[in-house]
This record gives C-alpha cells, structure tokens and sequence, in this order.
C-alpha cells in the first residue's frame, strides 16, 4: 500500500524542516524521509571534533518567523555542530515536524508516473510514498566521497569518516592518528585531534588557504547592527551577493598604497570573517592580480606562524587564489604544527602508495598508525540525488544519463524532464557560495509558492523546457567565466572525484541577483516553464 501525499520532501535538514512547515502551512500534505533517526541533516552526521559554520550566528539561522529569533540565542560567534543540532532541534519540536517524518528512510528509487501525474518513491523502510510533489532537499555536501585509495578496506585499525562520526564520539588518548585531507573539516579536525592523541599525521595533498576565526561571544557591534533594526538587516541579506549584508569596498588594489593594502589586509585577517579578506580590496577574489597580492599576504601570515620552514612552505596554497576553493575558518589551524607530536606530510612530493594493514604506505615511507581519519570531503551537489537510483523521468528518462556530461537545471531548481520536480541547493543554485540559511528560505519559499500558485490555477504538472535549461546553463558558465573559480580543482567543479564531469556547478552570480531572476521568472508568467492540469493541457 503506497502512502499517499501532496509533497514529498527527502531530508530533514535545514531545508526539510522549514519545507515542512511552510507545505504544512499551506495545507499540504507532505511526509519528509530522512536517512538518519533525527533531524538535523549537515548538522546531524558531521560531528567529527571542531565541526562549526563557518558563517557567523547573526546570520545562519532561520528568519522566517521572528518570534522564533526571539525564542533562540546563539551562545557564540561561530555556532558549534552540537548548538546547531540542537537549534534544528528546537525547531522541529516547535513547529511540530516530527510527526511529519519518517527516519531511518532512504529514498531508493523515484519514478515519474506520466498518466497518473506523480511519482512513486521507493523507501527503504515503510510503505512506499506516491506524490504529486517530489522535492529532494537532501543536501549539496552530504554524499561521503569515497577515499579512492588503494588498500584503504586493508587497514587493521580504525577508520573514520569526518562526515559520518560516530555519534558516541572518539577518545584518541594515547593513539597514532593519521588524518587524510585538509579542507575545512580537517582544519577544524586536527587542531582537537593533535591536542588528544599522541601523535597526529597530516596527510595533505593540496594546501588550503585559512584565517583565524577569533570565535567567542558574538561581536557586541555585530548584534547590535542586526537588532538596531532585524527586519531590515534579514531583507538586506536577502538581496546581498552572498546572504549577509557586508559593506562591499569601491578601491581596486592598484588603487591603493602598499601600506593602505597591509593596513586593509590586516584588518581582515582580524576580522574573524571570509568575507573581511575577501573585501579587503575590490578586485580581491575577482581578478588575478588583486587576488595575487592578497594570497602572498596570507602566505607570509602562515610562514610567520609555523616556525619549521619547509613545514611552512608545504602549508602555503600556490595552486589557486584564495576564494576559488572554498576558504577555510581555523581555531590554532598553523600553530598546530608547532608541536612537537604532530607532523605534516606533503602528499604532492610523497603520494600514498597504499594503505596497509599498519598504516599509510607513501611513496617515500611508511607511517604506522593506530587510526585513520578520512576528511576527505563529499560528492558534492550531485551525490545526494544520484543516490537516488534510478530516478526516472518523462519517457523513463533516467537522471544519470541526463546528467552523464555535467547536471544541468533551470534556477537551480527544476530539471527539464523531470515532471514536479524540485531541488534545493541544487547544482546551478547559487547556494554553496553564500550564507545557506538565507538561500534555503529563498528556494523553499520559491517551490512552496509555485506549489500553491498551481493549486489556486488547476494545475497539476511544471517543467522547465530544455531550451530554458540550456539558457540557465549558458548563463551559469557565463557568470562563471568571471570569476576566479574556474582556476582551482574543487568539489565546486566536480574535480575532486575520480569520473566526475567537470564544470563549476553553483551559479556564481550572487544570490541576490539570483533571487531577482526566480522573481521575474514568476513575473514573467513562469518564463521557460511547461505547466500542465489533469486534463493533459498545457500552457508553455
Ligand atoms: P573538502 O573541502 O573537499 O576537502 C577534502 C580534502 O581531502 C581535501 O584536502 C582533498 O585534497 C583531500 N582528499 C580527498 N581525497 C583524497 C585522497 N584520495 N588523498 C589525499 N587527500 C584527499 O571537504 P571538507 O569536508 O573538508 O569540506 C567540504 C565543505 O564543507 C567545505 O568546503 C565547506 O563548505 C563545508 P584535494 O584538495 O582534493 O587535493
């Protein structure tokens, strides 16, 4: 017996839960399936030591419902990863969510029914779900990627996944510990894992480019600003380039003295925020040049810190500017390898070989360990949903092979092909690049309303047309060209897993001007949309 419902909405983090509310609001059924046994998604399976957002407590949280910014306070500048399940916890108790999900449910295979007008979800757990709606609000970075090296099954001790952490912790007293991977979560990582084993191997094949987060009590003057006038500052964000609302600079770097670019410089290592080095100047993260003097800058902030040379040199990102892979927010990240127990491995003089029953096996040496941590990053934006498989569409059109050359989407949103539809944080979406919270509300807002619009109409069926995918593809590359992000191997461009078609996958246009575009799409009598009612009519 299939469970039957208006909308169904795959995962039950930040996305799920306010997709939720809102559906339920409007008086849809909806059922969320969520492969954990609690809410919380990102903030659920990533609790590995140090975890945190890297986006600042006045920003990343909900805003729909200010009575709900009243009944919640963030402790610090930089929330942790328990304080943020929590607060999605607090969430789904006070809006009532629960009773709406199933946990510990996978959604294993989703077919479009063209006669019937909706899907059919597979599950692994209950009934399986038929619904008018199909909505995967399953995260961009929440598919584990594989390690992809060689005897990492041969291994005799403990292996770890950063994202998939035990949920009764790890005591590493006393233990060798091997980490592989330095992108934000094994920079938050390391730091806690050096203080506890007694002796910690950092694997690193490409060094990242960090800033001290200066995490404590958020900043008086940041709260102020934001309760001077909340409203405000949250439809500000709403519109800004990357969700926060942050003063941007008018000089160019060439415009300014060498000592007005240390004085900006310094000031934004001091910041405590990405966004303080990334506005230092205007061309700071958008041209070659002025990204240039500022990546030396951050150089010269590590050499000065990490008091080993060579150890120093092999920290120091040469690859990419800074902001073409995703910077990182460090608590003590290079004073860690100031310590006597802790020592870096520089993967590109020495790959591994393999790993063997003792260790890492590199090209130059063995290391012998007790544990293994892999933070060795995601599938990102793509994972989540092939996961889903197979996913079938009009004409039993599977998404695999509609994406076998890259995804393709319209907004971020939809897929040509793929009746009702709907991603969140999707590849195309310009999500990953800005405060997620902020985008969330804007997608779910944008389904939710379109949802409802069709059932005010008599509609029954929306999908992008390809020409309007193929014109949102071209303008994601357009936008893309302008930016620095084409110059680094990232999970942004699909190149951190062996096989994946490559291409920058979020929308690099800002998320404001983004928004505008999703708006005049409505304004625009739903420009590049096929809608359709039972009857089988449909308006294009
Ligand atoms: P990331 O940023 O993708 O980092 C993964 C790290 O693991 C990165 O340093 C990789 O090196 C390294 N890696 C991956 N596979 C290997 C193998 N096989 N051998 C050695 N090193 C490897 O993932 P995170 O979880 O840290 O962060 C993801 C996002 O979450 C982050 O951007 C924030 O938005 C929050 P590489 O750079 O590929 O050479």
């Amino acid at each position: 017996m299939n469970q039957d419902v208006d909308v169904a909405v795959v995962g039950a983090g930040f996305s799920g839960l306010y997709l939720l509310h809102r559906l339920r609001q409007a008086g849809l059924s909806a059922i969320g399936l969520e492969t954990g046994d609690d809410v919380g998604g990102t903030w659920y399976w990533n609790r590995y030591p140090g975890a945190r957002c890297d986006v600042p407590t006045t920003d990343y949280t909900f805003s729909f419902d200010p009575a709900l910014e009243d009944a919640w306070t963030w402790s610090e500048k930089y929330a942790t990863q328990p304080e943020i399940l929590a607060y999605l916890r607090f969430v789904a108790d006070r809006y009532d969510l629960r009773r709406s999900i199933r946990f510990a449910t996978t959604v294993t295979t989703a077919t479009w029914d063209d006669t019937a007008q909706r899907w059919q979800l597979g599950t692994s757990n209950g009934a399986p779900v038929s619904c008018r709606f199909y909505v995967m609000a399953s995260g961009c970075l929440s598919a584990p990627k594989p390690p992809e090296i060689e005897g990492a099954r041969d291994f005799a001790g403990p292996t770890y996944l950063t994202s998939r952490w035990p949920h009764e912790g790890v005591d590493f007293t006393g233990k060798r510990v091997a980490v592989i991977g330095t992108g934000s979560s094994g920079i938050q990582a390391i730091p806690l894992i050096a203080q506890q084993a007694s002796h910690l191997t950092v694997f690193q094949r490409t060094p990242n480019f960090s800033i001290p987060a200066l995490n404590g009590p958020a900043p008086a003057a940041a709260v102020a600003t934001l309760e001077r006038d909340r409203a405000g500052y949250r439809e500000r964000a709403r519109w800004s380039p990357v969700g926060m609302p942050r003063q941007r600079p008018a000089e160019y770097s060439w415009q300014l003295s060498e000592a007005e670019r240390r004085e900006r410089f310094e000031r934004g290592w001091m910041s405590g925020e990405l966004g303080g080095l990334s506005t230092a100047w205007a061309d700071a993260v958008s041209d070659v040049d002025g990204n240039a003097l500022l990546s030396e800058m951050i150089r010269g902030k590590i050499r000065d810190t990490v008091t080993d040379p060579a150890t120093a040199e092999a920290l120091c990102p040469q690859d990419h500017p800074f902001g073409s892979k995703r910077p990182c927010l460090d608590t003590g990240y290079y004073d860690t390898y100031n310590r006597p127990n802790v020592k870096l491995v520089d993967l590109r003089r020495e790959p591994i070989a393999t790993i063997t029953r003792s260790g890492i096996r590199t090209a130059k040496a063995d290391y012998d360990v007790d544990a293994i941590v892999f933070a060795t990053g995601f599938d990102a934006m793509t994972g989540a949903m092939l996961a889903v498989h197979p996913m079938t569409g009009r004409g039993g059109i599977k998404l695999d092979d509609a994406w076998a050359d890259g995804p393709k989407t319209y907004l971020g949103l939809t897929v040509a092909g793929f009746p009702n539809l709907f991603l969140v944080t999707g590849p195309g979406s310009p999500s990953v690049l800005a405060n997620m919270a902020v985008a969330i509300e804007q997608h779910v807002d944008w389904i939710v309303d379109r949802i409802t619009g069709m059932r005010e109409a008599g509609q029954t069926t929306i999908e992008a047309t390809e020409t309007a995918q193929a014109g949102w593809s071209r303008h994601v590359a357009d936008c893309t060209g302008l930016t620095l992000h084409r110059l680094a191997n990232t999970w942004y461009t699909g190149a951190n897993m062996r096989g994946k078609a490559r291409g920058v996958m979020p929308y690099t246009g800002g998320l404001g001007a983004y928004r505008g575009i999703c708006d005049e799409v409505v304004s625009r009598d739903m420009l590049g949309f096929r809608l359709g009612d039972a009857s089988g009519n449909t308006t294009c």
